[in-house]
């Protein structure tokens, strides 16, 4: 695969034209092809949080034991969490049941020469087999799962880890209070706009990610984390309704 020329990043003008997609958002080809741009310029914090997955694999992940970056898109936290391992005998396993993702995800591992094995598989996270695992990261993965569903994942999460081992789980988060709500989403529709949105952009993709991406609030993740058995969370960045948290299998 490092033979053939690395994907082009191009910018996102998905919902920019009036053809636009009008149906609920899907990682299709599309959006494959735009995606760096697209999730730089719609997540804040995005770069930061995959930064800190890189430090927080150095310091967590076991000799031995496997690494799992669960809706890896192009790779993005995979190379972090790659470049963060140090022992020896260390497995790393990216997927995501997005064809257009893996496909462009292959490309970007290829170029990257760090000598900790990838695993890359195109199937859905709620069936893939887990075990053995010292840091798995669902960074804004979790929140495309139905809700009736999450527990059950992170508890064949939470089952999987070695003691010591953590979850790293980032998440747009929604508020119980009406008007933290409507402040946060202002804001995040701010930074959108700085990024270069028009305000018809961010509502049609608002409308196209309406049932696809559900938000919760930071309480029920907490909450849920605990029941799936969890000893600790810590949240470790929030920048408006983006947050990212570390649960840990055992108190600090
Ligand atoms: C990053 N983590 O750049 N099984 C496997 N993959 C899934 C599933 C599922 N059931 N549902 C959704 N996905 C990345 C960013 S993007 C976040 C993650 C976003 C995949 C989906 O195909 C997509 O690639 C990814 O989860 C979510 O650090 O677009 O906001």
């Amino acid at each position: 695969m490092a033979d053939q020329p690395p994907p082009s990043t191009l910018p996102d003008q998905l919902y920019r034209d009036d053809n636009a997609p009008s149906a609920s958002f899907r990682f299709d080809d599309a959006v494959a092809r735009v995606f760096p741009d697209m999730i730089r310029r719609s997540v804040p914090g995005y770069s930061s949080i995959i930064a800190m997955i890189g430090i927080l694999t150095g310091r967590y992940m076991q000799p031995g034991s496997n690494a799992y970056d669960l809706g890896c898109s192009l790779g993005a936290a995979t190379l972090a969490m790659r470049h963060g391992i140090q022992g020896p005998d260390c497995r790393l396993v990216a997927v995501d049941n997005s064809p257009a993702m893996i496909e462009r995800c292959r490309h970007h591992l290829a170029l990257d020469d760090h000598p900790v094995p990838v695993e890359l598989h195109c199937a859905d996270i709620r069936q893939l087999p887990l075990d053995n695992a010292s840091v798995v990261t669902l960074n804004f993965t979790l929140q495309f799962i139905p809700p009736q569903e999450r527990l059950l994942l992170l508890q064949r999460i939470r089952k999987s880890l070695r003691p010591g081992g953590i979850l790293i789980l980032s998440e747009k988060i929604a508020f119980t209070d009406p008007v933290e709500q409507q402040l946060q989403t202002d804001l995040h529709h701010d930074f959108k706009r700085a990024n270069g949105y028009s305000d018809l952009e961010i509502s049609r993709k608002r409308s196209a990610l309406e049932d696809v991406l559900i938000p919760e609030t930071l309480d029920i993740h907490r909450q849920r984390l605990q029941q799936a058995g969890f000893a600790h969370v810590s949240c470790w960045q929030q920048c408006f309704n983006f947050v990212s948290l570390i649960a840990l299998t055992e108190a600090p």
